[in-house]
């Protein structure tokens, strides 16, 4: 059985092979060029172990084999929830090289999460760590395994034994040729998506469309073999991943240097120690790394490539970047669900600050539309809507969500609000879907709503975003209770326990005795928001 998705239609398909965006090559290709071009290169520096391109090779196909010789097998799913550590990768090329479909949770996933995706996939196998509470404590593995049936292996690691495990004498160079991806115009793995419903969905990328992302990323990037390239972001996020990314440097035979969070001064020593030339940041973590550089700007001197993106980023700090860090910016305004804009890196300053860049490749579509889904002039405030060679055209059995999603025609509707300018250029100027991006972490609205309603005293809930000077955003949920002595401190409590990820927590409760409404009964969020930018209600926090 194969793994469903919608795909896209025959026409688009041959245009986009006929254009060269397809190659029809398994993602694991991005590995295969450089153990050819640059076998004994280093391709992961993980804490103080060095990996090369030979090594993440070997230590894929022998966990690959003994994934098969465990009864794994193609269009089986996994669901991965690793930190950044060398691992990640050796997991991701395993799993993919055997055409087993992987999601990767982000480590900060609870209970919830993983629940929510294993419901969605049913796995074969969950790969995760000894180190997360998750599974170093509590019955969640058995619980889960009990729940889902098809989910018959575990491959957890302690921390100290991961190399050890992927040695463990598991060579088995005969067999490496009979490894079989799944055919290129299939789906290679899934990215998860920020989200504005009260479940997680989950994105299928196939290999075509998501080698072509990596590989233009990394071309309009400038990447090659001198690239060493700092992953503090969570590496399965797609912006580390593909935008360019872990994967856009070991096809170009760089380097990829893990680091658990990009937390400045680890980050600057590290920088420092292995001649790091680039990384990947969201803007709060800008804030703190200009922040640290007032006094530690020497340990940056080999940085050359700062991108920022997942969230807004003021125009101010983005100007101090070059001045304070000494390095080039680069902002990505990106999704899970596809479609990237960069900046060029010879685009004029206005451009590289006051924009959020344009679309990597021609046959990006972007349509910035009104609500009648009419084209805005130039300038003018629209959503964003959207295809092309590796935007999906559908999330993962979700039949009744896509139809909101998507349109007639297969456009992705992005629940972005832009201005484009007359050479294409976009501003991220607001947002229409049910989310709230806390810094880059994305929350959706409806998902804690539906957590707090379960609360016995809780009547009516409203999740929106509140401005903050570091994230950006935070959240804060208006509820109406039976219970006037309900406090914050017993709520965060209430939904730690239920499994929510600690990012999805509200960050401020307001109690109200009703929630303001549209016309058509709907909560009325704006006036929420407006509430709160003029404090007129009493807070509890
Ligand atoms: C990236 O991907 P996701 O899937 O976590 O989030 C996508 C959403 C966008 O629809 C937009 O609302 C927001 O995050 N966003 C930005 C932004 N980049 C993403 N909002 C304002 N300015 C930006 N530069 O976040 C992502 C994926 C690939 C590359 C970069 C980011």
């Amino acid at each position: 059985m194969t793994i469903e998705f919608t795909p896209w239609p025959e026409p688009m398909a041959r245009r986009y092979r006929d254009l060269g965006y397809w190659e029809d090559k398994p993602l694991s290709d991005v590995l295969r060029v450089s153990c050819v071009k640059r076998p004994s290169a280093t391709a992961i520096i993980c804490a103080h172990r060095y990996f090369s391109y030979t090594d993440i090779d070997r230590l894929s196909n022998n966990l690959a084999q003994s994934l098969l010789a465990r009864g794994l097998k193609p269009y089986d799913t996994a669901l991965v929830q690793l930190p950044n550590i060398a691992e990640f990768y050796i997991v991701f090329f395993a799993l993919i090289k055997i055409g087993v479909v992987p999601v990767n949770a982000l480590y900060s996933h609870q209970r919830l999460e993983l629940t929510a995706y294993a419901q969605q996939l049913h796995p074969t196998l969950i790969v995760a760590s000894a180190s997360h509470p998750l599974f170093s404590e509590g019955s969640f593995l058995e619980d889960l395994k009990r729940e889902i049936p098809s989910l018959q292996q575990a491959l957890i690691y302690g921390e100290n034994h991961y190399a050890d495990l992927l040695e463990d004498g598991l060579n088995f160079p005969e067999q490496i040729a009979q490894l079989e991806p799944t055919p290129a115009g299939e789906v290679a793995f899934f990215q998860l998506s920020g989200g504005s419903t009260g479940t997680p969905k989950l994105i299928p990328r196939t290999h075509n469309d998501y080698l072509y992302s990596v590989r233009r990323s990394a071309e309009l990037c400038g990447l090659g073999p001198q690239t060493r390239f700092l992953c503090a972001l969570p590496a399965g996020h797609n912006f580390t991943l593909s935008s360019p990314g872990a994967l856009g440097v070991f096809d170009n035979g760089g380097t990829v240097i893990t680091a658990p969070d990009p937390e400045p001064f680890n980050c600057f020593s590290l920088i420092s120690q292995h001649q790091i030339n680039m990384v990947a940041l969201v803007p709060p973590a800008v804030a703190l790394w200009l922040k640290a550089a007032e006094a530690h700007r020497d340990k940056l001197a080999t940085l050359s490539l700062m991108q920022v993106g997942g969230a807004n980023f003021a125009e101010s700090i983005a100007r101090r970047v070059p001045e304070e860090l000494g390095c080039q910016l680069q902002q990505v305004f990106g999704m899970a669900e596809g479609l990237v804009n960069y900046t060029r890196l010879d685009d004029d300053d206005p451009l590289i600050f006051c924009t959020q860049g344009c679309p990597m490749c021609p046959d990006d579509e972007v349509l910035v539309v009104d609500e009648n889904c009419q084209p805005v002039p130039p300038g003018e405030t629209g959503m964003l809507i959207t295809r092309g060679p590796y935007t999906i055209r559908g999330y993962y059995k979700s039949g009744e969500h896509n139809q909101a999603a998507f349109d007639a025609g297969g456009f992705y509707r992005t629940g972005d609000l832009v201005q484009r300018d007359g050479n294409g250029y976009l501003r991220v100027v607001g947002r229409q879907k049910d989310q709230i991006n806390r810094g880059g972490e994305k929350i959706a609205a409806e998902e804690v709503e539906n957590l707090l309603l379960r609360h016995k005293s809780i009547s009516q809930a409203a999740l929106v975003a509140m401005p903050d000077d570091l994230l950006g955003e935070k959240s804060c949920a208006f509820l109406v209770s039976s219970d006037p002595d309900l406090r914050p401190l017993v709520l965060r409590k209430y939904l730690r326990d239920l499994g929510v990820a600690q990012f999805k927590l509200p960050d401020k409760f307001k109690f109200v005795r009703s929630l303001p409404l549209t016309p058509i009964g709907k909560t009325d969020k704006k006036k929420l928001r407006k509430v709160l930018r003029e404090k007129a209600v009493t807070s509890k926090v």
